[in-house]
């Protein structure tokens, strides 16, 4: 087995930058050879800040690179596909961060393109990895609450996401996607119905969404049920919680508290407050791609798939139009 993957990261906005820098620093077994940006300004600063041998802005060139063995696809949603479909034609395996992409034509297009092409696709759902929710989800395969059959989630970001202010693809696709992920894997089933309200509490100017503030209930095959909610700018906190709830008890994932540290005084007892998903899911990241390279290197098979990627994204589909509607939105079984 060759000892270190070559990869290269396209796109090095926030999450790709984290991604890069981890690769660069954390991932013992990555040694990252190029960085690609649509801003040439970011890819070279970050290639110059984590000594990276070489930067563009032409995701093909990254491909093409013989140092090159796979991609991590981190940048703006609505390039993903393009991100996806130039590592396939090289042949190089792919990580590409959520929603994969943000049409279900697109999910498979990019499935098809990988498949084509022999290559291996990871898709970045990092809450998997985070040792909190792992471990309810441990707990869960081995019995210890019986059968699950509820999911509450609570996500609140702090601050309007960068990828939301810019408009995008909305909340539901943009971050309720993560608990829908979550749901269909601690329930073991698939989405049957969705229905979602959606409001708008802040005034961002003409276009802007009407998804500030949303809630989602899923029904699955089984008859188990999902609710979630999104806020996308609380202003307290990143506050990311969910609840499994059990035949035979119930587990609870997250907290508020960054840090231990407690300070006490006459007028109460105070601690601070997660503020940014970078640092919440900071742990996640770092494990997420230290497995996918090792899978890589591998060949062992990836444990989050474009058809995991695609049932997601289903889902946050069918809540965006249901929010729209006013109607319960029925889904087919994703295509095999
Ligand atoms: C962002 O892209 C993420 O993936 C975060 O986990 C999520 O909380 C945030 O809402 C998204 O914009």
């Amino acid at each position: 087995m060759p000892e270190k993957l070559g990869v290269g990261v396209i796109g090095v906005g926030t999450i790709g930058r984290q991604h890069a820098a981890n690769l660069a620093t954390l991932v013992p077994r990555a040694r990252l050879v190029a960085v690609v940006d649509a801003n040439p300004e970011a890819a070279r600063r970050v290639a110059a800040e984590l000594a990276v041998p070489s930067w563009s802005t032409n995701a093909d060139e990254l491909a093409a690179n013989p140092d090159v063995e796979a991609i991590v696809v981190a940048s703006s949603h609505v390039a993903h596909l393009d991100g996806i479909l130039a590592a396939a034609r090289a042949r190089k395996h792919v990580f590409c961060e959520k929603p994969m992409t943000i049409s279900l034509e697109q999910a498979d297009q990019a499935i098809a393109a990988v498949k084509q092409a022999g290559v291996r696709l990871q898709v970045g759902f990092m809450r998997r990895y985070d040792p909190a929710y792992a471990a309810a989800k441990q707990q869960i395969e081995s019995g210890t609450i019986g059968d699950p059959v509820l999911v509450k989630a609570t996500h609140r970001n702090l601050a309007v996401p960068p990828s939301l202010a810019a408009g995008g693809a909305g909340a539901f696709v943009d971050s309720a996607v993560h608990d829908y992920d979550n749901a269909r894997w601690f329930l073991e089933d698939e989405v049957v119905e969705v229905q979602a309200m959606a409001a708008k509490v802040f005034d961002l100017g003409p276009g802007s969404r009407s998804d500030d503030l949303s809630l989602t209930t899923l029904r699955f095959a089984r008859g188990g049920l999902a609710t979630v909610e999104t806020y996308v700018a609380c202003g307290y906190a990143y506050d990311v919680r969910t609840e499994i709830a059990g035949t035979g008890g119930t587990l609870f994932v997250g907290q508020l508290q960054q840090t231990g540290l407690h300070l006490a005084t006459a007028t109460g007892i105070c601690h601070d407050a997660v503020q940014h998903w970078l640092a919440r899911f900071g742990l996640a990241y770092q494990l997420e791609l230290t497995d996918w390279v090792s899978r890589t290197l591998s060949g062992d098979p990836p444990p989050v798939t474009g058809a995991d990627a695609r049932a997601a994204l289903a889902i946050a589909l069918a809540a965006t139009d249901s929010a729209r509607t006013g109607q319960p939105v029925r889904l087919e079984p994703s295509p095999a």
